[in-house]
This record gives structure tokens, C-alpha cells and sequence, in this order.
């Protein structure tokens, strides 16, 4: 995969790309990141990327040129997804994340503390996506959000291939408790079940934590599950047991 990222802040991704997993799928060239200075497409003196909006009002806004020169020199022939993150998208999923994986090149554009032209959506139609309902500095920190959780996604950057496939419950279940050594911690114990060496049970009672921790803390994700056959009984006695809690506390 190939991602480009135009910015007013190239300095913001140094580093950021060379550690970790994406370091790691970057060094094997399993993903190839080139970051782009918007400043360098301009034309003008003083370089500029913004203006006053028209109609008046408080913000700069960035000016059409300077994007539509970055893509053309970056899209040059090749197909790429173009995505524009801004908090007027639609909030990242990690269903998109998914899409997103099986491009084989993706441009992010990303504003800082300024809005858009709006001839850039008009010209370009890029996918406009936000990082949730909050206001951040710029749309830096959101690119690095997707290209995170995309390049993980490409084949053989995520060692164990088992904990991308448990990711199909991620969107409709929260995770259950783990425990480590050592068995006994500040005289809290590990559950017995985890020491029992019986893999069944296990799996139930995993099961049955990891519900009970969604209807607790995420319900709103419940509801989207099509429970399995197996998952239904379980999901019927957690509801049970955390309604009941709930009178009482
Ligand atoms: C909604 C705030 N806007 C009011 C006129 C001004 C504004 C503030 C901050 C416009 C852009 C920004 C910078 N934010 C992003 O570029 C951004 C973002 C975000 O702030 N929150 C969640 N997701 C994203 S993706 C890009």
C-alpha cells in the first residue's frame, strides 16, 4: 500500500511511523508513507495556504490551489482513495478501517484549525471522514488514527492473524479481563477458572465477562450484535444478573 499525507505540519509525523508495528511493516516496505508540505505547492511569494473567508467571520480558511497542485502531483496517473478528515465527516469505524485496507493507495488531507474551501469537496469528492465529536488542533493526529489502523490490517504486519479475526466481535463486544503472572497481586486473586486448565469453561466464562462488560459499559454496541446460537443463553443470564445488580446499587 501506498499512503500520502499533505499537511501544513510534516514535522508532526516524524517518528510517529518509524515505531512499533508501522515502523516495522514500513522497514519490510509492506506500506510505503510519503509526507507532502502543503506550503510547497504554492505558487506565490509568501507561499500562502489560507485566506479570510468570504462572507466574513472568525478562522482562516485553505485555499483550493495549493490541494488540487499536491494531488496531481501525488496522484499522478495511479487510482488512490482520497480522504479528507475534518470534523464535518463521517465518524471512523472500524468498518472503514477495514475498506480502507484493501485500497492500494490512499492520499489523507489534512486542515489545521481552519476549514476548507469548499470547492475542494466539490472538485475532489473526497471521503470525509472525523475522529469523533471533539475539536482537535488540526486533522494530524486523525491521519495517524487511520493509517494506524489500516496498515495493521494489511497481511502479515499484525504477527498473530487470530487477534484480527477476533475483531469481528470488536465491533459489537467489548474484550474480557485478562490476567498475568503473578497468581496473587496485592492479595487480589486471578479468577480460579483461568488457572483451571479447563478450556471450555474458559471460553464461558470469557464469554460471559465480556457481555457483561458491554451491557455495563457499552450497551449501545448490544445492540447491533446478531448473537450467535451458542451466545444467546449467556447473553439471557448476564442480562439477568447485570439488571439485577442495577436495582440494588
Ligand atoms: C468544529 C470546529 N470548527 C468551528 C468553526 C473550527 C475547527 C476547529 C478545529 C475546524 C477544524 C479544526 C481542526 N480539526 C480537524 O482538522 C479534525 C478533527 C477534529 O477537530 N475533531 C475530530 N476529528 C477531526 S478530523 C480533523
Amino acid at each position: 500500500m501506498r499512503v500520502d499525507i499533505i499537511t501544513l505540519f510534516p514535522g508532526m509525523f516524524r517518528g510517529i511511523f518509524q515505531e512499533s508495528m508501522i515502523g516495522r511493516a514500513v522497514a519490510s516496505g509492506k506500506v510505503t508513507i510519503n509526507i507532502h508540505n502543503l506550503r510547497t505547492y504554492t505558487s506565490d511569494r509568501h507561499r500562502t495556504v489560507d485566506d479570510i473567508p468570504f462572507g466574513g467571520g472568525p478562522g482562516m480558511v485553505i485555499k483550493p490551489e495549493p490541494v488540487f497542485e499536491a494531488l496531481k502531483d501525488i496522484k499522478g496517473r495511479r487510482k488512490a482513495k482520497v480522504i479528507l478528515v475534518s470534523p464535518q465527516g463521517r465518524p471512523y469505524h472500524q468498518k472503514c478501517a477495514l475498506a480502507l485496507a484493501k485500497e492500494k493507495a490512499l492520499v489523507i488531507i489534512c486542515g489545521h484549525y481552519e476549514g476548507f474551501d469548499e470547492r475542494i469537496r466539490r472538485g475532489l469528492k473526497p471521503m470525509e471522514i472525523s475522529m469523533g465529536d471533539y475539536v482537535l488542533t488540526g486533522g494530524e493526529i486523525p491521519a495517524m488514527t487511520i493509517v494506524d489502523s489500516v496498515v495493521r490490517l494489511l497481511p502479515g504486519v499484525v504477527g498473530d492473524p487470530e487477534s484480527i479475526e477476533n475483531e469481528s466481535f470488536m465491533n459489537s463486544r467489548l474484550d474480557f479481563p485478562q490476567y498475568t503472572r503473578p497468581r496473587v497481586y496485592k492479595k487480589m486473586n486471578v479468577p480460579d477458572v483461568l488457572l483451571s486448565g479447563n478450556h471450555k469453561e474458559i471460553k464461558v466464562w470469557r464469554l460471559r465477562e465480556a457481555l457483561k462488560n458491554t451491557l455495563k459499559r457499552r450497551p449501545d454496541l448490544l445492540n447491533k450484535e446478531k448473537l450467535g446460537k451458542s451466545v444467546r443463553p449467556i447473553f439471557e443470564e448476564v442480562l439477568k444478573e447485570v439488571k439485577s445488580h442495577g436495582q440494588h446499587k
